[in-house]
């Protein structure tokens, strides 16, 4: 463990890890099922189209978010394309900023404008009382999303979508088995799109499901992701290709049976940053509802710069240099990356508290690829730069500090 500042690499001293240490590492299941659910596709010769992994995937995603119907497709985005075209939203739909940039792109992709709304700072997520003041004529529908699988007020937007004769979707990329009010993630609004791609904790290596309890909007939603055929030769819809492979599926329902197990280690390793950083100041975990299911994929930091004597983006880049890759989820705000910075400049300036989020959120590390020894070495390196702040300041100030940092803070 690192005691002193000139030892940390950021000033030249060795890197606490040796290979670095991703956010978002897949999560492997157990391999010899995988190959052996391969080996299966492979004497079936049935690749892709609904074959029977995939059904079987659908199936197992429906049964653990309690709905009716799973569609699969190719990924999340794709999901969300789907989604908002089965539904009929045109024109502006509101959505936050604070997310991956995916949420807007699958709206703005099919020519709908996103309407940038700003969030609680608590949740992270979209403000209701802010969405009801966004509304307008032009506005056909409000995308919610369950950042960090934290629920984003299903009711409260349910009743202003109901109000306002809304659609209403939720971009449930990290919400997979996490619940709301006992009710699992999933059922809320029209439909729910998750992600299986490689960084979420249950992985397809690329997929997602659309999930709905709407048998119609179901059908619908699988037509558009095989072309819009209903059978064979007989076209009767828009469609795309959003369909999931069999080997995707596979990895999927592999995934899938080391849930349990994927989980607790988020949770034990959750629960030891949470211990570790206790009392640092300036340094605040995201907190989850224990009453509710949570799957404790990120681990997410708010630095208050003031407090700590450092900055989110000089802590971000010692970590770096140490080779903890810690990541800044979700920096900057969607309404300032393109095309939304220049095709929407003044979206960008009712989002304050998403431009403040922005600057102090930091996603720390976890997953089966990290374990105590690793967090301990982490949560040590954050408690040194904070105990150490003004030193490091000082020493980012000369100039021979700031050629090795690289001097871009
Ligand atoms: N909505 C929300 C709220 C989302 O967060 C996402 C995806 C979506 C929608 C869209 O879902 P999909 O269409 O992807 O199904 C990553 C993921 O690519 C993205 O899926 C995820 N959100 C987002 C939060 O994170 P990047 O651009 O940061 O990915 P990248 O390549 O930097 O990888 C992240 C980290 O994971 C790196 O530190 C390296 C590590 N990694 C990555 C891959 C792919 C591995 O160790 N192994 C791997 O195979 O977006």
């Amino acid at each position: 463990m690192k005691m002193r500042i000139d030892e940390l690499a950021l000033f030249g001293g060795p890197a606490t890890f040796d290979a670095p240490l991703h956010v978002g590492r897949p999560n492997i299941g157990n391999r010899v099922r995988l190959m052996q659910r391969i080996d299966e596709i492979l004497d079936r010769n049935w690749l892709t189209n609904n074959g029977p992994t995939v059904q079987a995937l659908e199936r197992r995603i429906a049964e653990l978010a309690r709905v009716g119907h799973a569609v699969a497709v190719c990924n999340a985005t794709i999901g969300l394309e789907v989604a908002i075209r089965a539904r009929g939203m045109t024109g502006n739909v509101i959505v936050p900023s604070f997310t991956f940039v995916a949420t807007a792109h699958a709206l703005q992709w099919q020519g709908i404008t996103p309407i940038f709304c700003d969030i609680d700072p608590r949740t992270h997520n979209l403000d209701p009382a802010r969405v009801e003041a966004l509304i307008t004529p032009r506005v056909t529908g409000i995308i919610g999303v369950h950042v960090w699988g934290r629920p984003c007020a299903p009711e409260a937007l349910e009743a202003i979508a109901a109000r306002h004769n809304l659609r209403l979707l939720f971009d449930a990329a990290h919400a997979l088995a996490c619940s709301h009010r006992g009710r699992m993630i999933g059922g809320f609004g029209d439909a729910e799109v998750f992600s299986f791609h490689a960084t979420k904790f249950i992985n397809s290596f690329e997929g997602g499901a659309i999930v709905t309890n709407d048998g119609e909007l179901a059908r619908r939603m699988r037509l558009m992701t095989n072309f819009g055929f209903e059978g064979y030769d007989n076209v009767t819809a828009l469609g795309t290709n959003g369909k999931m492979t069999e080997v995707c599926a596979a990895m999927g329902l592999t995934s899938l049976e080391s849930i349990d197990d994927v989980i607790a280690v988020n949770r034990r390793n959750y629960s030891q940053y949470a211990r570790e950083l206790a009392g640092i100041p300036g340094v605040r975990l995201t907190i989850y509802d224990e009453t509710e299911k949570n799957n404790f994929q990120y681990v997410v930091l708010e630095i208050d710069e003031r407090a700590a004597g450092i900055g989110r983006d000089v802590l971000h880049r010692l970590l770096q240099a140490e080779n903890v890759m810690a990541r800044r989820y979700f920096y900057p705000g969607c309404h300032s990356m393109e095309p939304y910075g220049s095709a929407y400049p003044r979206h960008g300036t009712d989002v304050a508290e998403t431009d403040a989020l922005a600057a102090r959120v930091l996603s720390l590390p976890s997953g089966l690829a990290v374990g105590p020894s690793e967090v301990s070495q982490i949560c040590g390196l954050i408690r040194l730069a904070i105990d150490r702040a003004s030193e490091i300041r000082e020493h980012l100030a000369r100039p021979a500090s700031a050629a090795v940092f690289g001097g871009d803070v």
